[in-house]
């Protein structure tokens, strides 16, 4: 690559770029060079995040030969590339995942050693890019991750925001938000690439030209943005591969003020190109709750049209014949968010390369597919009429093509049943004229996919019904996966290492593998040493607790763990219910203290800044947690612990000691999740509803091995049409009545009974998630925890069994049905 248009005589420059020696010697040569060379201090000057840089910087050295040969590769052969375009990609922490990857763990902790240097103090300096909110975007990065272990040409695109999710601290119980400067203590990982930017414009109006006698049309933009790539390293596991991950920085051109704000204020014109700079600042801190920000759709059509003209422009070889787009790219639509590539790419083909419309949109129709991530009405993405037509005029008109043309289409199909063209329009008309992104993801994608069974049927039975109608084959599912490298390999390294003493280490990239481990679940010796892993791993995660000023872990706990956003789908609240009608129970003399199983609670949440309902339940957990894990009476058998800031590193430490993992959403609200298969992954049980993913997990596990409860979704529908009244449940069940009563005192508010008023008349009065219809089962299914608990050989067997049976669940296995069933690209060796 160095060679490409130089004339170069040096003989180092014509010789391949090689990896440094893959020694101890040669890590430590290295790493000292890039400490001097790189942060400019000599080791006995450095500090710990000068040593964190030069060891990044070392990591990176070892992967480089490899990045250039892949990009190289990538050019020069004609495979199709899968460009992944996320708005989201929740990384966590870099430096364990490349060490691991680039097989230097051992070489680069005995290197350090060598250097004086404990590699886990280094380890503990990395602030994890948290460029995402939740399972939506931490499932983009473990799929870029199975992508490189597997092969397959990748570009990850997406934003390379300064700011990422919010970090959460509490201030007596309530959640306070803080900025996340991710980027403060330098980013080692990534690579700007400013030679490289796109020039992205907004706004301005349309106008027809006469083209040699053809009528074509252009956008006259009124301002523009720079988007700068950087290139982050995605390196396969074992495999030599290393993909890219290329997020794009908004910069202001220099075009920026002369053009708009040509006002002879020199100081002010340049202070005015920040606004464009924002774009990039800043991560939307809504999970599955978009707001329909101007700023929010700037972003969206800023990453996309940046990633489009990248691949067409640098990817694609330059005599590329633009007919052929869809052998050589798949885009896949990470949920709605990048969507406004739809008509970017119908503009760049129709105005910029002067295709006929149709061939335009049979190009266009091939090289997206769309990946639906969400149930809830309210996540469904739509975008004001006025709004759109502002920021993207020429976009809001190939939109309306689109339409005019599809809804043809479908009276064809179906006879002019206005009703219906209605019901399917991209355009919609209430409460007033907006785009909706699902439609026209729908309508333009060669395949839409849902993320768990449950959730595929649902789009096709209810979200997108009509849809699914006319173009059954266009439907499909691929359960979501989660990677078990950073989820078993590196967070639960004792649990891995009797893994690979029993199945040897191919599991790593073959979870399948681990079904080996269910003849071992009879084995009393592999139990013993299963529980004294899970043992470890709570003391390990109570160590980390402490270090953060909470608690230490009690022996003997269950520790059962919620971790997610908090969303009231989600229902923290059914497991708030679940803690206090224990307390109450024991308070009351209902239950006797000494009979009761001791257990841990534990939750790790963020709740989106805007949404009152979710803040004042983080308050609540924290509220019954201080009175809770205080009170003598309860004699320390429950304890709550709620970290702040759950995040990726977090998780991973939580994951591996976690006994039991609540997943306990209303039925059909939950896509899929992935926590769910993450802790079922380490050994956790799950105690669920049949709802996302978790019905293919009780499947694999067997019912003896999960814990379900509550209604089916064909049984909350049922209800929802009866006209569900909470109030009759409160009634009814005296458990649930004294926990709701107790909270509605002021017993955990210091008996201010305001604070948590408007939560419980929310309960009482509109539960639209029907936390109290699953209450009593919810309940029972919890006295069945604790009685299969007090067997704890029987528990350690079904936790064993969980591990065996969860190989499906692999990102690998997710990747796999992806390239069937939609992007039909191969791995290249
Ligand atoms: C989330 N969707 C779903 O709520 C989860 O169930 C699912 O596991 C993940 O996606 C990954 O598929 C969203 O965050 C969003 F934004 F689409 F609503």
């Amino acid at each position: 690559e160095n060679t490409a248009e130089l004339r170069p005589t040096h003989p180092l420059a014509i010789a391949p770029v090689v990896a440094p020696a893959a020694s101890v010697d040669g890590f430590a040569k290295q790493f000292l060079q890039n400490l001097n060379f790189d942060q400019g201090v000599t080791l006995s000057n450095s500090d710990v995040n000068d040593q964190y840089l030069a060891l990044a910087y070392t990591v990176r050295d070892y992967l480089m030969a490899r990045w250039f040969d892949d990009r190289a590769q990538q050019k020069a052969q004609q495979n199709k590339t899968v460009c992944y375009l996320s708005a989201e990609y929740l990384l966590g922490r870099q430096l364990d995942n490349n060490l691991l990857a680039a097989r230097l763990t051992d070489i680069a902790t005995e290197a350090l050693a060598q250097c004086g240097i404990d590699i886990d103090d280094l380890r503990q300096v990395e602030i994890e890019p948290g460029l995402g909110n939740g399972g939506l975007g931490r499932l983009a990065a473990c799929f870029i991750d199975s992508l490189a272990t597997m092969s397959i040409p990748t570009i990850g695109y997406g934003i390379r925001y300064e700011y990422g999710i919010f970090r959460q601290a509490f201030n007596e119980g309530q959640q306070v938000e803080q900025p996340d400067a991710w980027l403060r203590m330098g980013s080692p990982w990534d690579f700007a690439h400013p030679e490289a930017a796109q020039t992205i414009s907004f706004a301005g109006t349309t106008e027809t030209y006469d083209d040699e006698g053809v009528e074509r049309t252009r956008w006259v933009p009124e301002w523009n943005v720079l988007a700068v790539p950087y290139n982050m390293m995605v390196p396969g596991y074992h495999n030599g591969r290393v993909n890219t991950l290329r997020l794009w920085r908004a910069v202001a051109t220099n075009a920026f003020d002369l053009h708009t704000f040509n006002s002879g204020d020199y100081v002010e014109s340049v202070r005015a190109q920040t606004f464009a700079e924002n774009i990039s600042k800043v991560l939307y801190p809504e999970d599955s709750t978009p707001q329909g920000k101007e700023l929010r759709l700037q972003q969206q059509y800023f990453f996309v049209a940046a990633s489009i003209a990248d691949f067409i422009e640098n990817v694609l070889p330059d005599d590329f014949e633009i007919e052929k787009l869809p052998e050589r790219v798949i885009f896949q639509l990470n949920d709605t968010h990048p969507v406004i590539g739809v008509p970017e790419l119908m503009r760049v083909l129709v105005d910029e390369k002067k295709l006929e419309w149709d061939a335009a949109w049979a190009i266009t129709q091939k090289c997206f597919a769309y990946t639906c991530h969400t149930l809830l009405p309210e996540a469904l993405e739509v975008w004001s009429v006025d709004l759109l037509g502002h920021l993207l005029p020429r976009h809001l008109e190939i939109i309306y093509r689109i339409n005019d043309e599809f809804l043809l289409e479908v009276r064809e199909r179906f006879g002019d049943d206005e009703m219906l063209i209605r019901n399917m329009s991209i355009i919609g008309e209430h409460p007033s004229r907006s785009v909706r992104m699902a439609y026209l993801a729908t309508v333009a994608g060669s395949k839409v996919n849902g993320v768990a069974e449950l959730h595929s049927q649902l789009l096709r039975d209810n979200v997108l019904k009509d849809f699914a109608t006319m173009w059954p084959d266009k439907f499909t599912n691929v359960t979501n996966g989660v990677t078990p490298r950073r989820f078993l390999r590196l967070a639960n390294p004792d649990l891995s290492s009797l893994i690979t003493e029993a199945l040897g280490a191919g599991w790593t990239v073959d979870l399948e593998r681990l079904r080996g481990l269910e003849a071992l679940a009879d084995d009393a010796d592999f139990r013993e040493r299963f529980a004294a892993v899970k043992a470890s791993n709570k003391r390990r995660l109570s160590s980390v607790l402490e270090a953060r000023g909470e608690a230490p872990l009690d022996d003997g706990h269950m520790l059962d763990v919620m971790i997610k956003r908090l969303h009231e789908y989600k229902r923290q609240t059914l497991k708030v219910l679940h803690i206090v009608s224990t307390y109450e129970g024991i308070v009351s003399g209902r239950l006797d203290v000494d009979e009761v199983q001791a257990r841990t609670f534990l939750f790790g949440a963020k709740a989106a800044p805007g949404y009152g309902m979710a803040k004042r339940i983080i308050h609540l957990i924290n509220a019954v947690g201080e009175v809770v894990s205080a009170d003598e009476r309860v004699k320390g058998k429950l304890k709550v612990v709620y970290p702040a800031n759950y995040n990726v590193t977090l998780a991973e430490r939580i994951i591996p000691a976690a006994d039991l993992s609540e997943q306990i959403s209303l039925a059909g609200k939950e896509a899929s999740g992935t926590g769910n298969m993450k802790l079922a992954l380490n050994g956790a049980l799950t105690i669920g509803t049949d709802d996302g993913a978790n019905v293919e997990i009780r499947k694999l596990v067997g019912d003896d091995n999960f814990f379900l409860f509550g209604m089916s979704e064909p049984e909350v529908e049922q209800l929802w049409a009866e006209g569900y009244r909470p109030a009759d449940f409160y009634q009814k069940d005296e458990r649930l009545r004294s926990a709701i009563d107790l909270i509605a005192s002021g017993a955990f508010s210091g008996g201010d009974r305001t604070v948590f008023e408007p939560l419980v008349s929310n309960l009482l009065y509109e539960d639209r998630f029907m936390a109290l219809a699953d209450f009593s089962t919810y309940l029972d299914a919890q006295d069945r925890v604790d009685a299969a608990y007090a067997d704890q050989d029987g528990w350690v067997r079904s936790a064993i069994l969980n591990v065996a049976r969860s190989g499906y669940f692999s990102s690998d296995r997710a990747m796999r049905d992806y390239l069937d069933r939609i992007w039909h690209a191969t791995p290249v060796s």
